[in-house]
């Protein structure tokens, strides 16, 4: 999507209305052969009303890239890739130029065959993951190894040691996993080491994060106060989240936009779990139609479980258990639950931390048509 170079604002005062002439077009050359440029015949590209993405909705058929996925663990060894990802990559010259799923977000499908292991790393992307199949997986994280089942939620803060793997007696397994390269590459702050071993060595007992802060409102009283900018919880664990949901949904009517939605967060400080991603799961309820509204910062989706679909700048995205999608900043967006019986489940992650510490987010609902979009075409 691009700047409408009609815009009748563009004709108010304060706006770029000039007209080439010979004289002028000669005065760009000019400036252009010193490495300048006149501002005014940028100005309306790069002061637009509003915010212009350049990424596509998208949608990513999980029916269409398991197989590939499976593929891809017969052609490569994980030790031979780094990691063995298929990277999802938006639908749009952005997406292709910045390996970006959508916005600031990476996003990609790693699988694991039981005894394989990811080598150990650290980069300055931080990186989540939500675990789409599988079970008897694990991460370890600066030496805390976490065990993995379906639709878990994980995190790998940035700066962090981190391995993964699956146990012998484990199953095949295939995570999304999501980071923000795009966005440490775009401010040029990305740095990756690799581990003097293929793997750590845990240094606490089994799962000791969930055990530790896992329970809900209450924190270790015996230790110093956690003071590290992320989550200590480290894994979020999907039957704990399900029954979150559907309590929350006897408690209130929950979101017009998002039905009941539930924030992963850090439970030391209630904030993001980590300082430039977060992420939610949230239900919808059998039939369920939400409002349409818009923000800055960009989500990428995964459905969890159910059937439904979603309009998207206005088009309709339909999506089934384990499709992904994407919502770009500033496009209009509502979700439907085509089911008449069972809940519908999206996951989903985001770069609103970024937006919210640069004070930059911002949230519309849609006043006309009721609160839906119309649809395109
Ligand atoms: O598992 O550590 O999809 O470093 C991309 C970069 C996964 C990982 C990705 C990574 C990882
Ligand atoms: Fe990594």
């Amino acid at each position: 999507m691009s700047q409408n170079k009609s815009d009748p604002r563009d004709k108010l005062r304060g706006r770029s209305n000039v007209k080439d002439s010979p004289e002028l077009i000669e005065f760009y050359e000019k400036l252009e052969s010193k490495s300048a440029t006149a501002f005014w015949r940028r100005a309306n590209d790069i002061e637009p009303w509003e915010p212009i993405t350049r990424y596509n909705p998208t949608l990513w058929r999980y029916q269409d890239l398991r197989d590939l996925v499976l593929r891809s663990a017969e052609l490569v060894k994980p030790e031979e890739a780094g990691r063995r990802v298929i990277v999802l990559m938006n639908d749009s010259d952005a997406g292709r130029e910045h390996t970006a799923c959508v916005g600031w977000l990476f996003s990609g499908l790693q699988v694991m065959k039981p005894g394989e292991i990811t080598p150990a790393h650290k980069h300055t992307a931080s990186a989540q993951r939500f675990i789409m199949e599988g079970g008897g997986a694990y991460t370890v994280v600066d030496g805390h190894q976490v065990t993995l089942n379906k639709n878990d939620y994980v995190l790998t803060p940035n700066g962090c040691w981190h391995d993964h793997g699956v146990f012998e007696d484990g199953d095949i397994s295939i995570w999304q996993d999501g980071l923000d390269i795009p966005l440490m590459n775009s401010l040029e702050t990305n740095f990756y080491s690799v581990y003097p071993e293929v793997a750590q060595v845990p240094k606490y007992n089994i799962d000791d994060s969930p055990m530790t802060y896992g329970a809900p409102g209450l924190i270790p009283a015996d230790r110093e106060p956690w003071d590290k900018p992320y989550s200590p919880l480290l894994v979020y664990r999907w039957k704990d989240t399900k029954e979150a949901l559907y309590n929350l949904s006897k408690a209130g009517s929950g979101s017009p936009f998002d039905g009941y939605i539930l924030r992963y967060s850090n439970p030391v400080t209630g904030g993001w779990a980590m300082k430039t991603m977060g992420a939610h799961m949230q239900m919808l309820k059998p039939g369920q139609h939400t409002k349409a509204h818009r923000h800055t910062g960009n989500v990428m989706y995964n459905c969890a479980g159910g059937v439904g679909y979603s309009i998207i700048g206005g088009r309709e995205f339909h999506w089934q258990e384990h499709d992904i999608f994407c919502v770009p900043s500033w496009v209009w967006h509502e979700h439907v639950n085509t089911s008449g019986s069972d809940e519908a489940f999206l996951y989903s992650f985001n770069d609103f931390p970024v937006m919210e510490s640069l004070s930059l987010y911002q949230e519309e609902s849609m006043s006309e048509n009721k609160g839906h979009q119309k649809l395109a075409g």
